[in-house]
């Protein structure tokens, strides 16, 4: 008989499961707390072959009885996000925390399909990366934008309460979780509000990153670079992924529309075609300004790059 299993129960046990994981797994510490979110497969869902790729599964592709999805985030520590701060060339832990991470997101996802069984349900785990693909069926970024879990930005990364340097997993369940985000504003990128940043751009070191949308394909030879070279860049063996899209930004390691004096929140006006929204600042909530105009129009996601991209043999390290 199936038992009843709370958004909460999930949260518990990913997040005592994280904090254990370093010293029962013997890997090092790379990690904040966790975030989940889950999300109820109903016609939201429909929409991914349309604004992820066209093969795009749907949940009831991975399992027949799907009722809800499962989308969680391991935020990296302060201390490796600021090592890879410096240089073009990936920090000597880069390679380490990307390849613990994924560990540690495959174990925890069997954690998580453990209790859902135990509570008489069926869970289909998903990988946290694919090798020899540019483009996946299976996309945690866009899995995370639907059910709430953060909001895209420039750079292409999921911005989540806890920033962007971090990675994703998601799992699928016949449980009946219902609606748990924490985001509901529609962007937590502060150019997509309407402020002046784009500080993404710069960092990328092969000008991958722009307006227009993530360059996967030089993105991907840069990390193929890393990738052969590492070791041999003078860093060490673990120096390959990249990331610097992900670090010394101010979505790095929080949600940038929200400070800690609370100065950018909640007062939302969306406007334009391109759905690109504004936040007012709230000593400004007497008097709301409009966003200025021009910036609905400068944010454009370039959707004609949806179009499935295979590579042979070469190791694809997103
Ligand atoms: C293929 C792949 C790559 C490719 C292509 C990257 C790309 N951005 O397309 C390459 C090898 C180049 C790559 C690079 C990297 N990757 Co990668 N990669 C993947 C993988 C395996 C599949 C992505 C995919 O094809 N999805 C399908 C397509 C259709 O969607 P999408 O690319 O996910 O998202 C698109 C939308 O976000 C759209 N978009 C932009 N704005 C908006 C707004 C709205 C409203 C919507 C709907 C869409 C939209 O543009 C995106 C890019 O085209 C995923 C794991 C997975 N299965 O999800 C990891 C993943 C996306 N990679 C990740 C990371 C961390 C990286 C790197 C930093 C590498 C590193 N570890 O050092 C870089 C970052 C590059 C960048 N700035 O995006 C993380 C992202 C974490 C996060 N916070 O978002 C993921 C989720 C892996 C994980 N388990 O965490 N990656
Ligand atoms: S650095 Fe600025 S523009 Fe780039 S994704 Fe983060 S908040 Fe958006
Ligand atoms: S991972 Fe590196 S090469 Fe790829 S987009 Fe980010 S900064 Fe550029």
């Amino acid at each position: 008989m199936n038992k009843s299993i709370s958004v909460a129960d999930l949260r518990n046990r990913l997040e005592c499961y994280v904090l254990d994981y370093p010293q029962k797994s013997n890997e090092r510490d790379f990690w904040r707390t966790p975030l989940l979110v889950t999300a109820r497969t109903d016609k939201r869902f429909t929409i991914l072959p349309k604004i992820a790729a066209e093969n795009h599964w749907r949940p009831e592709d991975l399992l027949k009885s799907a009722r809800a999805i499962i989308v969680f985030f391991m935020p990296f520590k302060e201390e490796i996000v600021e090592e890879n701060h410096p240089g073009k060339f990936p920090c000597p832990n880069w390679g380490l925390a990307y390849e613990a991470t994924n560990r540690l997101i495959e174990n925890a996802c069997g954690q998580l399909r453990d209790v859902l069984e135990a509570s008489g349900h069926a869970a289909m785990v998903t990988p946290a990366t694919e090798d020899s693909v540019l483009m996946a069926r299976w996309s945690h970024k866009h899995l995370g934008h639907l059910a709430g879990l953060g909001r895209l930005g420039i750079n292409a990364q999921l911005i989540t309460p806890s920033g962007c340097a971090g990675r994703l997993g998601s799992l699928v369940t016949d449980a009946d979780l219902g609606d748990h985000p924490l985001i509901t504003k529609p962007e937590l990128c502060l150019y997509k509000i309407g402020q002046e940043c784009l500080k993404c751009i710069p960092r990328c070191p092969v000008g991958a990153v722009s307006i227009e949308g993530i360059n996967r394909q030089r993105c991907n030879k840069r990390l193929q670079f890393n990738f052969k070279h590492r070791g041999t860049m003078g860093l060490g063996e673990n120096t390959h992924g990249c990331g610097k899209c992900q670090v010394n930004l101010p979505c790095s390691l929080r949600d940038p529309t929200t400070s800690e004096s609370g100065i950018l929140t909640n007062i939302v006006h969306r406007h334009g075609k391109t759905g690109a929204t504004a936040s007012i600042p709230m000593s400004d909530r007497g008097k709301p300004k409009r966003p200025r105009k021009h910036i609905s129009k400068r944010y454009v996601p370039n959707l004609n790059q949806y179009h499935i991209i295979k590579t042979r043999s070469k190791k694809s390290k997103g």
